[in-house]
């Protein structure tokens, strides 16, 4: 591996020397790793997989074209402080933006943020908020982009819609035995679609203002200093035209869970009222172009972001986990039950969360 790493990085124009490399296990999909290099910086060096993402050269494009906008708004800070901000991606020996490798594999490479650190959960309030004025800022440092210019990487994402007609035909071709320990999510999932659906009808009757969206804004997403000041969200493989529902209650799905993403043990999971209303303080400090009718849907995003993963989850694990990363046999199902039984949470403090929303 090491000397497949070492090679790869250096079609790209690094500054140093290979030293040795740390595999990043945060994603699902894709494979990332830390390059260390002898002198500063060190590098991010990604390998795009090319059976979820078909258009990899467009994936990389949509990527430097945001992080060059992000930079241009961000102009009148010191370049040191952009660096932190913005992720600064590297160019190849051949002028672009990406390697294909021997076997159709596309790479990508950026410079590693110094003395930054992820978290998997929110740890305290002050973190959920800096998390909301991060996301929030994002939505709005790219509302001037015309979203039509960023290409559509994975056609209708997040269409509650879309994933339930995936959903259902997973179902015709799954096992018997697998369609009986999916009994219940199926259940959940016939009885709560409709209600789901409030924000694919409000985009399909052009009720909201289509943006440039970030598509995965979970915990891990997001770079903070030691001192638990966001600096950035990364991951940009996903930013496309969407609505900004899809980040808000993305970011929540994960920051509000009182448990991991595939935790097993159901007790432990909860919705963290508290972090909530920070996150959303947070939000609605830098994203001041929210609009009533965008405000009105927030609430229900908040059930819908995590429905569609557990309904995506469930859909992989009857798929026979062709998609997501997994670990072990029932880990796709674990997750589809994880987001389930969070909407429950959810559901159960709707009515305040709704309140609180409101009240912005
Ligand atoms: C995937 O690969 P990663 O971890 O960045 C997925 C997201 C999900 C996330 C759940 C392209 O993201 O949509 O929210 O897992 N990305 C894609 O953890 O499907
Ligand atoms: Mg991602």
């Amino acid at each position: 591996m090491e000397n497949v790493l070492k090679s790869i990085i250096n079609q790209f124009e690094i500054q140093s020397e290979f030293e040795s490399f740390q595999e990043l296990n945060s994603g699902h999909i894709n494979d990332t790793f830390l390059i260390k290099t002898i002198q500063k910086p060190q590098y991010v060096l990604q390998k795009i997989n090319n059976i979820v993402f078909k258009k990899a050269k467009k994936l990389i494009g949509n990527k430097i074209f945001v992080s060059n906008h992000l930079q241009q708004k961000l102009k009148y800070l010191p370049q040191k402080e952009i660096q932190q901000k913005v992720l600064c991606f590297v160019k190849a020996k051949d002028g672009t933006f990406f390697y294909e490798d021997a076997n159709g594999n596309f790479w990508n490479a950026s410079i590693f943020i110094e003395e930054s650190v992820t978290f998997l959960k929110a740890e305290n309030t002050q973190i959920a908020f800096e998390a909301g004025k991060i996301t929030g800022e994002f939505l709005e440092l790219t509302k001037d982009i015309d979203s039509a210019k960023i290409t559509t990487i994975l056609e209708d994402f997040h269409s509650v819609t879309v994933r339930y007609h995936q959903f259902k035909k997973a179902l015709q071709h799954a096992s018997e035995k697998k369609i009986n320990q999916s009994k219940e999510l199926i259940h959940f999932i016939e009885e709560h679609i409709e209600e789901m659906q409030e924000i694919d009808i409000a985009i399909q009757q052009n009720k909201l203002p289509l943006r440039v969206t970030h598509n995965d804004t979970k915990i891990s997403n997001i770079l903070f200093s030691k001192e638990n000041k966001a600096l950035c969200l990364i991951d940009t493989d996903t930013v496309m035209q969407g609505v900004l529902h899809f980040d808000y209650g993305d970011a929540i799905r994960t920051l509000c869970n009182t448990a991991d993403e595939d935790e097993i043990n159901t007790t432990k999971i909860g919705f963290n009222f508290e972090f909530f209303k920070s996150y959303t303080e947070g939000f609605f400090q830098t994203c001041k172009s929210a609009t009533k009718q965008e405000i009105n849907l927030l609430p229900i995003s908040i059930k819908v972001l995590p429905f569609i993963m557990g309904m995506r989850f469930l859909t992989d694990y009857l798929n026979n986990d062709s998609y997501f990363k997994t670990t072990y046999q029932k880990h796709n199902l674990d997750r589809a039950t994880n987001q389930f039984v969070f909407v429950k949470k959810i559901t159960q403090q709707f009515f305040k969360i709704k309140e609180f929303i409101q009240a912005q």
